[in-house]
């Protein structure tokens, strides 16, 4: 059994954030309470799924198709995941756990669960008003989003460096370059297969909308991934992404992310910051 992750508890930080954060643990860990959640829950998560499911194929990546099978033998579709379930999978596969958690938690403290191979992953839903839009990540973006993308050894590895990286970060200053590397390549990344874009970004797998946009829209920005101009790019979290960044495996992306940040931080302080719909020359063009 791993040492809780130690962490004192910030007070203040779920001012004006969803979730019920009275009764975390140290580890900001809670119980995913399973009777808490309504007919109506459920039911928003069915039509959630429900409509996601269909649009996956041909516009998600081979990895995370892949992995949904796995996970459509636990009956995924059918009702809001069960965290013991999934993790007896998700061990199996990647030795990783998803650790429940009210929403958002400071970066240091989500970092901290990555290093440790554990995703902190949301235990609400999103109310049906809500249902096309929700601004805090929910269980549903986060277990149809994230989670399937975690069965990927090399994203696994991906993601487990990018915590321990966070937690040097924090200490160099980088930290603001690092959630821009996580928002264009976790949450917003496509990955060329057989020559087309597909998307592995959580952000893009869980909407309907944005995986259109991001795979297919004829308008869209798509450069070859770039690990300084996408830490340059500041992003939106509010609208559609204007730059998309498409890497030609996850190979590359460990490789390429592989090195230590700390030369790369100070370097990145003497460039410009650059706007999320940014043109530059440079940009290699990744095409549809
Ligand atoms: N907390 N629960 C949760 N989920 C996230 O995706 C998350 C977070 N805190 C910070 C964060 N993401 C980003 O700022 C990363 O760049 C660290
Ligand atoms: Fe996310």
């Amino acid at each position: 059994m791993r040492e809780p992750v130690d962490l004192t508890g910030r007070v203040g930080h779920s001012k004006g954030l969803r979730g019920d954060y009275s009764r975390m643990r140290a580890d900001y860990t809670v119980d995913q309470d399973y009777a808490t959640y309504t007919e109506v829950h459920q039911r928003t998560w069915r039509q959630l799924y429900a409509r996601q499911r269909e649009l996956v194929p041909g516009r998600a990546c081979a990895a995370y198709l892949k992995a949904l099978d796995v996970l459509e033998t636990l009956d995924y579709g059918r009702a809001i995941p069960r965290f013991d379930d999934v993790n007896t999978k998700l061990r199996e596969a990647t030795r990783w756990e998803l650790a429940p958690v009210p929403g958002l938690l400071p970066d240091d403290v989500f970092f901290a669960h990555l290093a440790q191979r554990r995703f902190p992953t949301t235990v609400w839903i999103r109310e049906p008003e809500e249902f096309d839009y929700i601004v805090e990540p929910d269980v549903f973006h986060d277990f149809f989003g994230h989670v399937p993308m975690i069965f990927d050894p090399q994203i696994a590895d991906y993601l487990q460096a990018y915590g321990e990286g966070g937690l040097k970060a924090a200490r160099l200053g980088g930290l603001k370059y690092l959630a821009r590397l996580y928002w264009y390549t976790i949450e917003f990344g496509l990955v060329r297969e057989g020559g087309e874009p597909r998307a592995y970004g959580a952000g893009i797998l869980s909407s309907p909308a944005e995986l259109r946009h991001a795979v297919e829209a004829e308008g869209s920005h798509r450069v070859a991934f770039d690990l300084i101009r996408a830490m340059q790019t500041r992003y939106l979290i509010d609208d559609f992404q204007k730059t998309y960044f498409v890497i030609d495996s996850f190979a590359q992306l460990f490789e390429e992310t592989a090195p230590d940040f700390s030369l790369l931080y100070r370097a990145l302080e003497r460039l410009p910051e650059l706007e999320a719909d940014a043109h530059l020359p440079t940009d290699r063009d990744a095409g549809r």
